[in-house]
C-alpha cells in the first residue's frame, strides 16, 4: 500500500521531470500501466519480425536480403532492450510470454495483416516504421528511465529502417507500370491500419489520463498521428504514390491535413484477435517457443552451474 507521503514525493519527482528509476518508490497502479505497456512494445517489435520474415528467401536481390535480415535482427534486438526493461519492474520473461500466448497482452495491430508482395516490406518500412518513430521519438522523454533509455537507441535504429523502406517505395515508383501498381497496392492496404497504430481518438482512449499525469505519454494518441499524416503526404507525394484518402485536405488554420474516419470496428475486430493473420501469427510464436525449450533450459542449467562453483 502506498503511503500518501510516497506517493507526493513521487508525483513531485514526476513534476519536475525527473526520470523515475526502478529502485525508486512508484505507486503500483505506476506499475503496473508500465508493464502492461512496455511488455506490449516488446511483443510487437518481436511479432513483427514474422510479416517481414516472409521475404527473406523472396528478396529480389542479395542487397536487399542483407538489409531486410539486419532489419528483421534489429526488431529482435529491440523486443529484447523492451522486456529487459519491463523485467526491471518485477515482472519474469515467462510471464509476459504467457501473457502474450493467452491473450492478455496484446501486441501492435499491424502485424496482423499479411505481407502480400515485396512492395509490402517497403510499405512497412516507411508508414510502419514511420508510424513507430513519431510515436517513439515522444517516448524519449517518457518518465520511466530503462524505457526512455531503450526508445533514443530504438529510434536511431528505427530511422534507418523507415529510409529503406522509403528507398523500396521510390525504386518501385521509378520501374514498370506493374511495380508501380504494386506500391500503390501496398500504400492502399497499408496507410489506414498504420493510422491505428496510434491507437483509439483521445477522448476513447482509457489508459490516457493516467499516462498524461505520469508523464509516460507526452503527446496523446491525435497528436501524434496528426504529426505523421502530416509528415508523411509530403512523402508519398514526392515519389508520385496517392494517399488512398478522398476526405484529405489541407486545413491552413491548423497547419496539418484534415483525413476522413478510421474503420475503428476493424481495429476492434483486430486488437481482440479477428484480424486477417492473429492465429497464424501466434500459432508461429506458440510453436517455436515450444521448440526453443531446450534452449531455455540449457541457459538455465549453465547459469545454475556456474553459481555452484
Ligand atoms: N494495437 O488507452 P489506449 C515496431 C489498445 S513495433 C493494439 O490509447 P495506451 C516495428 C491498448 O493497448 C512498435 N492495441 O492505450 C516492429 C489498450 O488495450 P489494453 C509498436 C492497441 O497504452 C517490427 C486499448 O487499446 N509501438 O515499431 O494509452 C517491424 C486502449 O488504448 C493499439 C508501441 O507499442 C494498437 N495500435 O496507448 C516494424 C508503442 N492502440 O492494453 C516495426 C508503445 C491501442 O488495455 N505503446 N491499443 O488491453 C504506446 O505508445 C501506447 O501503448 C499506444 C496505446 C499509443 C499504442
Amino acid at each position: 500500500m502506498d503511503s500518501l507521503v510516497q506517493t507526493t514525493a513521487f508525483q513531485q519527482k514526476i513534476d519536475q521531470d525527473l526520470n523515475i528509476e526502478p529502485k525508486d518508490h512508484m505507486p503500483d497502479a505506476y506499475r503496473s500501466h508500465l508493464i502492461r505497456q512496455i511488455s506490449q512494445h516488446a511483443h510487437s517489435e518481436v511479432i513483427g519480425m514474422q510479416p517481414e520474415g516472409n521475404w527473406i528467401t523472396r528478396a529480389p536481390s542479395l542487397r536487399a536480403k542483407q538489409i531486410l535480415l539486419a532489419k528483421i535482427q534489429d526488431e529482435g534486438g529491440h523486443g529484447l532492450y523492451l522486456y529487459s526493461a519491463a523485467e526491471t519492474l518485477g515482472i519474469s520473461r515467462e510471464e509476459m510470454i504467457e501473457q502474450l500466448h493467452s491473450g492478455k497482452a496484446k501486441y501492435s495491430n499491424i502485424f496482423n495483416y499479411p505481407t502480400l508482395t515485396w512492395a509490402d516490406i517497403g510499405a512497412i518500412g516507411w508508414l510502419v516504421d514511420g508510424a513507430a518513430i513519431v510515436n517513439q521519438v515522444s517516448l524519449q522523454r517518457t518518465s520511466f528511465g530503462p524505457y526512455a533509455r531503450a526508445m533514443v537507441r530504438i529510434c536511431k535504429e528505427e530511422s534507418f529502417h523507415q529510409r529503406q523502406g522509403y528507398e523500396i517505395m521510390a525504386n518501385m515508383m521509378k520501374g514498370t507500370a506493374e511495380q508501380r501498381e504494386m506500391a500503390q497496392d501496398a500504400m492502399n492496404r497499408f496507410w489506414w491500419p498504420a493510422l491505428m497504430m496510434f491507437g483509439p481518438h483521445d477522448g476513447d482512449s482509457p489508459h490516457s489520463g493516467d499516462a498524461f499525469l505520469w508523464k509516460i505519454k507526452r503527446k496523446s494518441n491525435d497528436e501524434l498521428r496528426q504529426k505523421f499524416i502530416d509528415k508523411t503526404i509530403d512523402q508519398a507525394t514526392l515519389i508520385g504514390l496517392t494517399v488512398p484518402d478522398p476526405e484529405l485536405k489541407w486545413n491552413a488554420e491548423k497547419e496539418g491535413y484534415d483525413h476522413g474516419e478510421i474503420d475503428w470496428d476493424e481495429f476492434h475486430r483486430v486488437i481482440r484477435g479477428n484480424g486477417p493473420c492473429n492465429k497464424q501469427r501466434m500459432a508461429h510464436h506458440v510453436k517455436y517457443h515450444e521448440e526453443g525449450a531446450w534452449v531455455r533450459e540449457a541457459a538455465a542449467a549453465y547459469k545454475q552451474r556456474k553459481n555452484e562453483f
